[in-house]
């Protein structure tokens, strides 16, 4: 690569982030929650979407880019007072390094438990953390059970990509896959391609090759390692208009596409032992 420059950068409240420019791309990347919130391929658009209403500020997770979900996906089992999707991406990374190669920058983020963590989530973890900015997009989120007694996750790399409206797009890869409709808890199986035209909350299960994304002016890959289910999420409307940092409208232009081991794809990690969920993304342009 020729030149790469890594900035550390922060907004006017301290909210501390990382901006990469290389020969291939420029990303953000907040050290809370080591959480990308811009990618853009130097000859394409931005590909991922962040709510115009989403805050920086410590403790809470940007609505938009790429939250990490972990060490639960969606509600806890058990324990509805802890935290939506896990404590991961309102926790503060630390950013132990950054490599070079021909085709872009990886920077390493990690995250260990403490005794914050242990009471939520009473096991010894390190979770390591890879992104690879180059002409594509290359997440790693890798958890190693430091403990001595084998635990449980549910994860998702909770990719929000910016469309350029809705009703333009649909989405390829799915075709007759299993789901569970979130909104219904009901088992369905995928009919063609995805199209929206009202809330959508889905995980697909048996997922075992890319999903595409196909806009009016571009077409986005996603493949994902590690993983055999995904989530296609959309509030739509009325959904929308509920939730935290979304503007009116915000449904309009994204659509998140997810990486995950979700619900019935949960893994367990044996001590001393690791699992690596991977999500690698692609766009025309
Ligand atoms: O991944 C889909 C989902 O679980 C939806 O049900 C919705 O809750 C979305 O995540 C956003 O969740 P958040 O906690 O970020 O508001």
């Amino acid at each position: 690569m020729g030149h790469l420059v890594i900035t550390r950068k922060q907004y006017a409240d301290g909210f501390e982030y990382i901006e990469v420019c290389n020969d291939a791309a420029r990303a953000k990347i907040a050290l809370q929650g080591a959480h990308l919130f811009h990618y853009e391929r130097r000859d394409a658009l931005p590909l991922l979407w962040v709510s115009g209403a989403s805050a920086f500020k410590e403790g809470e997770a940007i609505r938009g880019g790429v939250p990490l979900c972990w060490p639960w996906f969606g509600r806890h089992m058990s324990d509805p007072s802890l935290p939506q999707h896990g404590f991961a991406r309102t926790a503060m990374f630390e950013c132990f390094d950054v490599r070079e190669d021909a085709n872009g920058s990886t920077l390493c983020f990690r995250l260990c438990s403490t005794p914050q963590t242990l009471q939520q989530f009473p096991y010894a973890f390190e979770l390591h953390y890879r992104v690879h900015i180059g002409v594509t997009l290359r997440m790693e989120l890798q958890t190693y059970n430091t403990g001595d007694a084998p635990f449980e996750v549910t994860q998702a790399l909770h990719t929000y990509i910016a469309l350029s409206d809705i009703g333009n797009i649909h989405v390829n890869g799915l075709e007759g896959k299993p789901y569970l409709d979130a909104l219904t808890q009901e088992l369905r199986f995928q009919n063609g391609a995805i199209r929206i035209d009202q809330e959508v909350d889905r995980i697909y299960y048996e997922v075992d090759e890319a999903i595409e994304v196909v806009d009016a002016a571009r077409r986005i890959c996603i493949e994902s390692g590690g993983s055999a289910s995904a989530v296609v999420w959309n509030p739509w409307i009325a959904k929308c208009a509920r939730m935290s940092a979304m503007e009116p409208e915000g449904y309009k232009t994204m659509l998140c596409v997810e990486s995950a081991n979700a619900c019935d794809d949960a893994r367990v990690i044996a001590p001393g032992h690791s699992h690596t969920l991977r999500a690698l993304i692609c766009t025309t342009h």
